[in-house]
């Protein structure tokens, strides 16, 4: 049942010999990437090595806009000279990085990561498709190089699963051994209610308002199989893109009887639409194969894509896609 294979004696190696270290992660980060990015700098820190924690953004979900601060937007010249180890976490390509896939060329480049649908890049890699978050690999690694989890490394660790796993509400049965790794954590004094409502907590009531207003415009489809939301350009104004209420927007809409999967179009610009995937607990449809084909990335239950297009062209290729494969059945 043990799902996390030990860590290889050259990757720890690696890390013990480095000095200088960039850990990154990928564009319009989520919590398990920024909580993956601090916990992997920290440990390199406690290791001796000079860490950086780089990432191109946007910090858009309000959970971990606190935390952009301490990320830098490129490697920079100066630090690139240095030869730092590139460390990638919470990313199944390469192009999750966006521009900084440029910035990285020529370095030593260490993933560790948890998606399933990943490329075989990188010159080290730990890769665990079963984990329920990167965090959750990266307490792996403090505890192959004995650097000491405190309640606060503890806490980003928690954190992270918490983001990927709907507050734990999409974590299926035999999962024993997460919840004996978040006793751990908890028995470290982290509290999962402080999390509960750090994660869940501090919406504003303009994002309250979109979501209403989001909900009103869905679309049911397939014969209540699927779920089209879209925003508008005059949502620009009248609401704030920065703060979109995506995930209650999802609980909402995968509560509703029959839906299996929620496809939301996401405005970025005139023809450029972000479009979240989403699929129910119960549904066989892998959304993350899906959005690849749009070259985007993710999960079977959660992934996105950035897509330039005529908004009525991409709804159709995409309702003919899960069609196909509801059909498939
Ligand atoms: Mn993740």
């Amino acid at each position: 049942m043990y799902i996390y294979p030990e860590i290889p004696q050259e990757i720890l190696e690696t890390i013990r010999s480095c000095t200088t270290a960039v850990v990154i992660g990928h564009v319009g980060p989520d919590g398990d990437c920024v909580h993956s990015q601090i916990a992997t700098q920290k440990l390199l820190q406690k290791m001796g090595v000079e860490a950086h924690l780089v990432n191109t953004g946007p910090f858009q979900r309000k959970e971990i806009r606190e935390y952009e601060p301490l990320f830098a937007p490129h490697i920079g010249p100066q630090l690139k000279a240095k030869k730092p180890l590139v460390v990638m976490v919470d990313c199944s390509t390469l192009d999750r990085i966006g521009y900084l896939a440029e910035e990285i060329e020529g370095l030593t480049l260490l993933t560790i990561d948890h998606h399933a649908s990943g490329d075989n890049f990188g010159d080290l890699a730990y890769i665990v498709p079963k984990s329920l978050s990167t965090t959750l690999c990266i307490m792996q690694f403090y505890k192959a190089l004995e650097v000491e989890l405190t309640k606060e490394i503890a806490e980003h660790i928690f954190f992270g699963l918490a983001t990927d796993t709907g507050f734990l509400k999409f974590i299926g049965p035999y999962r024993g051994e997460t919840f004996q790794l978040l006793g751990e954590l908890v028995e470290l004094g982290v509290s999962p209610n402080d999390i509960y409502n750090q994660m869940e907590g501090g919406n504003t009531l303009i994002s309250q308002r979109f979501l209403a207003t989001l909900l009103l415009r869905a679309q049911s489809l397939l014969e209540g199989r699927l779920m089209i939301v879209e925003e508008e350009p005059a949502d620009v104004t009248n609401f704030d893109l920065n703060d979109r209420p995506s995930d209650l927007l999802y609980s909402h809409l995968l509560g509703v009887d029959k839906v299996e999967v929620v496809l939301y179009f996401k405005y970025i610009a005139s023809d450029v639409w972000e479009i979240g995937f989403r699929s129910s607990h119960s549904s066989s449809i892998d959304v993350g194969a899906i959005s690849s084909t749009l070259s985007g990335g993710g999960h079977r239950k959660a992934a996105g894509a950035t897509v330039e297009g005529k908004l009525e062209d991409l709804k159709k290729l995409l309702i003919t896609t899960i069609e196909r494969e509801l059909n498939r059945e």
